[in-house]
């Protein structure tokens, strides 16, 4: 007779927080479908150059925060517009409206980016576009989803075949960036650039784009991303490891086939 494991009190409060990341990016898209369809996406401000700030940038990360703080007031919580703290064991990292610049200009390709970083792995990873109504999920173990049903990474293997993200923003000198750009292109892929990362990352995880790549980006772009690539099958470069939680960094995400080439012109290595 098979004995089933207990399940241990860490993974009990592990699927507890899987479900409430879930129903909180829904929530949380639910007020910015709202802004959106009511057009209050205009700026209020810059934070710097191509950066731009919304009042529903932070009114969604103003609910974010207060939910998470309610349910589970000792884990820690970094946002983009509100910053934190990554201390403790467990740290959600949060990007409450990505694809701003999108939201700003009413292109209805933004999301909602929440991660939770346990141990210093990212365990759980919620990325929700609430004009597509598309819920990308993943738990670090049990694969990823869209809306519930299992997602995998493209099985391209030819670049003249592949389609590339290349993400952008000023804090890398546009000579570097156009460099690798050139260098993608002479792979023979496609490049596109949608302006939010955590939706590239998301499309790489389901198969509709093969890589994406940025040179610098900051943990609450990106968290989520990567965590739902890694369970999708796909590979993807350090970035935790390298500090990525304090600093940011460079981020490669890409199906298996063409990683390796992809990570040659981009200058990102897997190990
Ligand atoms: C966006 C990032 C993306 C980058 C965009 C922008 P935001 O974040 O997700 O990686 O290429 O320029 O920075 O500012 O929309 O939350």
């Amino acid at each position: 007779m098979s004995v089933i494991s207990p399940i241990s009190p860490a993974d009990e409060a592990l699927a507890a927080r899987a479900q409430f990341c879930r129903d909180l990016a829904l929530s949380a898209g639910a007020i910015a479908r709202q802004a959106f369809v009511e057009g209050e996406g205009r700026p209020v401000g810059l934070k710097g150059p191509q950066d731009f700030l919304t009042e529903t940038d932070a009114a969604v990360e103003r609910h974010i925060r207060s939910r998470v703080a309610a349910e589970f007031p000792g884990d820690g919580f970094l946002g983009e517009e509100s910053g934190g703290s990554v201390e403790g064991t467990g740290v959600w990292v949060v990007d409450p409206i990505d694809g701003t610049a999108n939201f700003a200009r009413s292109i209805p390709h933004f999301c909602i980016s929440i991660a939770y970083v346990r141990d210093g792995e990212v365990v759980l990873g919620a990325i929700y576009n609430p004009v597509l109504d598309e819920l990308h999920f993943a738990r670090k173990g049990f694969g990823a989803t869209r809306n519930g049903k299992p997602i995998r990474v493209a099985d391209t293997r030819r670049y003249d075949a592949a389609c590339v993200e290349l993400g952008w923003s000023t804090r890398v000198p546009n000579q570097t960036y156009l460099q690798v750009l050139s260098d993608i292109l002479e792979q023979g892929a496609n490049v596109r650039r949608a302006a939010s990362g955590a939706l590239g990352l998301a499309y790489v995880a389901d198969g509709r784009s093969d890589a994406y790549a940025e040179l610098h980006m900051h943990p609450w772009d990106c968290l989520a991303g990567l965590l739902l690539v890694r369970e999708a099958g796909g590979v993807t470069a350090p970035f935790l490891e390298l500090d990525g939680l304090a600093r940011g960094g460079a981020v490669l995400a890409a199906a298996p086939a063409i990683a390796e080439g992809i990570s040659r012109a981009t200058g990102i290595p897997f190990l």
